[in-house]
This record gives C-alpha cells, structure tokens and sequence, in this order.
C-alpha cells in the first residue's frame, strides 16, 4: 500500500507530485550586496527537487525588508535572472518551487539598511532580539513606526515581487506571515499600538496583511499564491494577547482569496508543538477552505499518520531538508536520515549546503 503522504496532489494551480514539502529554510549565502543567489542555490535546489513542492528562503521584498547578512532578494532584475537558473535546475529536475515572499519589519539592523537607515515596523518598538550582521549576532537596531501614507508602498512592493517572482519562473508565491516579521508584527497587540486603521481592533491588525493578499492575488492569482502563518509561535519576540481571536478572523477572511495552501507552523517556531490552555489549530484547520500545510517537528510517522487522517494534505520539513536533500525517497523508503550540521547552517561555501549524500551514493 502507498501512503497518501507519497502520492500527487494539485495545490491550486501547481502539481505536486507528493505531499512531502521543503519548508523554507534561511542559509545566509546569497551575495550579500546584490542580494543575487548563484551556482550553489541552483545546485542546492536541484538536489531537492524531490519534494512535491519547495519552499525557497525566506527572501526580501524590498532592500528595507532585509534583515540578516546574505539573504537573498525578489525586486531587482538581476536578482530575477539569478534565480530563474534556479527554477529552471528544479523544473528540469521534475519538481516545483515557490518563493516566499519577506519583509522583516523591525527584525533588522542599520548595518543591512539602505543608507543605514533604522528598520521600519507597525510601532517604535524594539524586539529585544538579535540577528546576524557582518558582526556575528548583534541585538536588532530600534525602529521606526510606518507613515500611514507609507504603507500603500509597501503592499506595493509585495505586489511588484510577485511580478518578478512569475518573471523569475517560479511556480507561485508564498507571502511570509509568520515568525515575528512585519506582517505578524501588524497582526500582534505586543508589536502593534498604532492608533490609526491598522492598530487597535483584530480588523485594523489584520489590515495589512489582508491588503497584501489582495494585491498579492492580482498580480498574479489566489491559484499560485500561499501563506505562511505562526499564530502562537513566541518566534523573534511576537506575542499576541489573544492569538485565537486574532487567527479565528484572520483564516476566515482568508477565504476570499482562494489561495493555494495555507502553511501553518504548528506551536513555538523550530521548538515544541504544545498549545497552551484554549488555543487550537484544529478549529482554525476547519476554518480554512483550502490546502492545509502542517509544518514544525513532524517525523515520518505523524506525517504519514497526519496525512492519512486528513489533519493536513501537505506536511512541510524543515531542518530534516538540509541534511538529506533526498528526504522524499528516503521517507518513501523508510531510510536512515543524515544528521546536520548546526555550524554550517548559516552562511559559509558548499560545505554542509551541497555536499550531503544521497541514498545511491550511500549504498554504492
Ligand atoms: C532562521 C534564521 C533567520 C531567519 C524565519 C526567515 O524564522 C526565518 C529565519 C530563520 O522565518
């Protein structure tokens, strides 16, 4: 028998050949100036080309939605060109990718800036947080609040990476809601004490992001068009006073945009899957009218299990994908996995991104 998890599964517009996803993963080796990935990313990607879909980086917007050293960016031509090589390798390979589409908020710092200008966020407030400079880690800088007038811009510039996105052949889009950046930071009361439309009530938090996915969908269409979202996730200093009010009526107005998949991270970000006392994932699941990606600590087991019962259709891998870039087969084959290294996570060459082994050249 095969288990539903290894078999195809139409996601909107894109056909992905098993529910098995590569979560996005931030590896902090694009060049640092131009924000362009090179012959690695294609190479990296490739070997993943496996999954039924993967996820790219988390990968700016705009030069003042970059947060950390040597992340990758979706605005300019050249960085389009750059990651069209990549789309290309996975198409060719047989698999599916999309982007996911960041702007950090206030999870930045003057040094990553443009003209070393302070990172912009919903209110002044400073996350008390670090991230990774040309320094090492160094304690995010203070932030300025958005104008109102300034935000038209900035779901213009989700609109305009959605553009460069289609042109870069990517098969759709993922818009980063979660972990703590700038569109969660608007969702959440810790983060969020603007007094105009876009602070105070659920619906005015909600605003923002709502208007991302509207001008998201147009530019390109709900079919090509995912979500990420961490609703009780602490990640980066977020915190909500009611995070199930807040994602009860931030799922239900996703509805109207018929999006490809939801992607949810399930409990605290790369850390435990408790819940605590009245919050569920189920009755926002159930909410939800379409594709649920189930994300955060799965093995093989609860992915096959989570799939087989219909909790979720896609279940999304994370640090399982950089150690084994065959991860599919070898979940299909109920293989030993590779184990990672944590020191070559973040930035660095090809060692510990593109040199781990596959099944075949274990067996040989
Ligand atoms: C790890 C390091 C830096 C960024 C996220 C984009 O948590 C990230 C990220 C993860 O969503």
């Amino acid at each position: 028998m095969t288990e539903k998890l290894f078999t195809p599964l139409k996601v909107g517009a894109i056909e992905a050949k098993n529910r098995i996803v590569m979560a996005p993963l931030t590896r902090n080796r694009a060049d640092n100036d131009t924000g362009e990935v090179n012959d690695m990313h294609v190479e990296y990607y490739r070997q993943r080309a496996g999954a039924g879909i993967i996820i790219t980086e988390a990968t700016q917007i705009s030069p003042e939605g970059k947060g950390y050293l040597a992340t990758p960016g979706i605005h300019s031509d050249a960085q389009v060109d750059a990651w069209k090589k990549v789309t290309d390798a996975v198409h060719e390979a047989g698999g599916k990718i999309v982007v996911q589409l960041w702007h950090v908020g206030r999870i930045s710092h003057v040094s990553l800036q443009p003209d070393g200008q302070q990172p912009v966020a919903p209110s002044a407030i400073r996350a008390d947080v670090k991230t990774f400079t040309e320094n090492g880690f160094e304690p995010v800088s203070e932030p300025r609040a958005l104008e109102l007038s300034e935000l038209p811009r900035v779901v213009a510039d989700y609109a305009h990476a959605t553009e460069m996105a289609r042109k870069a052949g990517f098969d759709g889009v993922e818009v980063h809601g979660a972990n703590g950046y700038l569109l969660d930071q608007f969702l959440k009361t810790g983060s969020n004490k603007r007094e105009d439309a876009y602070g105070g009530s659920i619906e005015n938090r909600a605003r923002l992001l709502l208007e991302v996915l509207k001008a998201v969908t147009e530019a390109w269409d709900g079919d090509h068009v995912g979500l990420r979202l961490s609703p009780f996730s602490p990640a980066n200093g977020i915190e909500d006073a009611n995070p199930q009010e807040t994602f009860d009526y931030v799922v239900e107005e996703l509805n109207k945009f018929g999006l490809a998949y939801l992607h949810m991270v399930e409990g605290a970000t790369g850390g435990s899957r408790e819940l605590a006392e009245g919050q569920s994932l189920t009755a926002l699941r159930e909410k939800f009218d379409g594709v649920y990606m189930a994300n955060n600590g799965y093995d093989r087991a609860m992915a096959i299990e989570t799939v087989e019962s219909g909790a979720a259709e896609l279940v999304a891998f994370g640090r399982p994908y950089i150690a084994n870039p065959d991860l599919a087969k070898r979940l299909e084959k109920n293989a030993p996995l590779n184990e990672g290294d944590h020191k070559t996570y973040y930035g660095g060459g090809r060692e510990g991104f593109t040199d781990y082994p596959f099944l075949e050249e274990e067996n040989a």
